[in-house]
C-alpha cells in the first residue's frame, strides 16, 4: 500500500528541505518505497479534517490504509522498523541506533530549533541581544559535545541508520547561520548526508512543490 504523507503547499524556507516532511521523505526514499504527498495550507492545516489526524495541526503526517501517524521522529521509525535499510538487524546495534534517534529530536533538536526561532522571529525583542549569546552557547555546547563523540568516523554508530538521518536533518536546520563551519566533522557528516542519492530524491520532490507553488500552479 502507499502511504501519503502532508506537506507544506508552500515552505517559507522556498524548497531547501528544513520542513519536517523532508526527513520522512529521505526515510522513504532510503528503503525504496513510493509515497504520495497531499499538500496543506496554513488554513488547512488547522482545520479539523487535518486535526484528526495531527492533533497539532502541523506536517507531516503519515496515512498508510487504516493506520495514521504524525510525528516525524515517529513516522521515521514507523517506515525503518517495516523496511529494511534504516535499522541493523543486530538487535544492539538497534537499540543504539534508536538511541541516537531520541537523541538527536530530543537532545540535539530542542536548542537548535530554539536558537533558530530566535535568530528569525524574535530579533526585534528588547531582550534578544541579552538572550542570543546565551541561545547560542547552548547550540555549540550540543555541537562540541556531538563533533567529539563523532570524531573521523563517517555516521554515528557503524553503518548509516535512522539515527544519522534524524541527526543530518537537525543539523541542516543550522545552515542559515554557518555556525556548523566551526566543526568540520559535523560539516563533512552533513555533507556525507546530502550526498546519499535517497536525500537528493527527497530534496528535489521537496524542491519541486516549491518551484511549482512560485509559479503559480500545484507540483
Ligand atoms: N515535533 C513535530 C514533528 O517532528 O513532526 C513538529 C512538527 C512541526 O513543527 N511542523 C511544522 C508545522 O507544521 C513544520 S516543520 N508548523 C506549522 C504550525 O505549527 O502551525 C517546522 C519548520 C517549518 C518551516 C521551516 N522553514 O521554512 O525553514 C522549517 C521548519
Amino acid at each position: 500500500m502507499i502511504p501519503t504523507i502532508t506537506a507544506f503547499e508552500n515552505s517559507s524556507d522556498r524548497g531547501k528541505g528544513q520542513a519536517r516532511d523532508m526527513r520522512v521523505r529521505w526515510a522513504l526514499e532510503e528503503v525504496g518505497q513510493p509515497y504520495d504527498v497531499r499538500l496543506v495550507s496554513f488554513s488547512e492545516m488547522k482545520q479539523s479534517a487535518h486535526r484528526a489526524l495531527h492533533p497539532f495541526g502541523q506536517i507531516p503526517t503519515y496515512e498508510e490504509g487504516d493506520l495514521a501517524l504524525f510525528e516525524s521522529g515517529a513516522i521515521v521509525f514507523h517506515i525503518a522498523e517495516r523496511h529494511t535499510g534504516l535499522l541493523p538487524d543486530d538487535a544492539n546495534a538497534r537499540a543504539r541506533a534508536i538511541t541516537w534517534m531520541f537523541a538527536a529530536l530530543s537532545t540535539v533538536e530542542p536548542p537548535i530549533v530554539e536558537f533558530g526561532t530566535a535568530r528569525l522571529f524574535e530579533s526585534d525583542k528588547p531582550w534578544s541581544a541579552q538572550r542570543m549569546p546565551l541561545l547560542e552557547e547552548r547550540v555549540r555546547n550540543r555541537l562540541g559535545e556531538l563533533s567529539r563523540r563523532l570524531g573521523k568516523a563517517d555516521w554515528l554508530d557503524g553503518a548509516f541508520s535512522a539515527g544519522d538521518l534524524l541527526m543530518v536533518t537537525v543539523l541542516r536546520r543550522l545552515n542559515a547561520s554557518g555556525i556548523l563551519n566551526e566543526y568540520p566533522n559535523l560539516s563533512a557528516y552533513v555533507a556525507r548526508g546530502e550526498a546519499r542519492p535517497a536525500f537528493k530524491c527527497a530534496f528535489d520532490a521537496q524542491l519541486a512543490v516549491f518551484t511549482a507553488a512560485s509559479k503559480g500552479g500545484a507540483a
